[in-house]
């Protein structure tokens, strides 16, 4: 079966400028490798104009933080699915 590519840059509406709607990183919690659920939400994002940078699974909060001083970003979208995952 053909997997969609949810890495693919999805179309802007109306023609506005990417990333105008503000900047988010997203990542999936240390110790947590759900993502399927934080890949939908980009994607929605990315669709209403937001820069999204995806810093991937199993994060740790360090890096999580890091990442965000250095992006300057105006969200932090965290994923995990269960409490006992996440360090
Ligand atoms: C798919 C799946 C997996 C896949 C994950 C693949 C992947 N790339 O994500 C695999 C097979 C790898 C997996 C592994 C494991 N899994 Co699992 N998995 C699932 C399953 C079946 C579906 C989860 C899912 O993707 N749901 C669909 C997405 C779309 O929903 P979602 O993640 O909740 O996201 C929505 C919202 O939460 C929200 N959202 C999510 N992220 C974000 C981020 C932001 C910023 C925002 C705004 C919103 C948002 O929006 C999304 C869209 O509505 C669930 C069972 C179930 N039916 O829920 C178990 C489940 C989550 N898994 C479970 C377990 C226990 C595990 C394992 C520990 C099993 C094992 N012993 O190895 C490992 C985890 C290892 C680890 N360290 O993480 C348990 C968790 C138990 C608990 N909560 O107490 C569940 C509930 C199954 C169960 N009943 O036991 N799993």
């Amino acid at each position: 079966m053909r997997q969609p590519n949810l890495r693919q840059p999805p179309p802007l509406r109306g023609g506005r400028e990417a990333g105008a709607a503000g900047r988010i990183l997203m990542a999936t919690v240390k110790g947590d490798v759900h993502d399927i659920g934080k890949n939908i939400v980009g994607v929605v994002l990315q669709c209403n104009n937001y820069e999204v940078i995806d810093i991937g699974v199993m994060v740790p909060k360090e890096r999580i933080l890091d990442e965000a001083i250095k992006h300057k970003v105006d969200i932090i979208g965290l994923e995990w699915i269960d409490y006992a995952f996440a360090r």
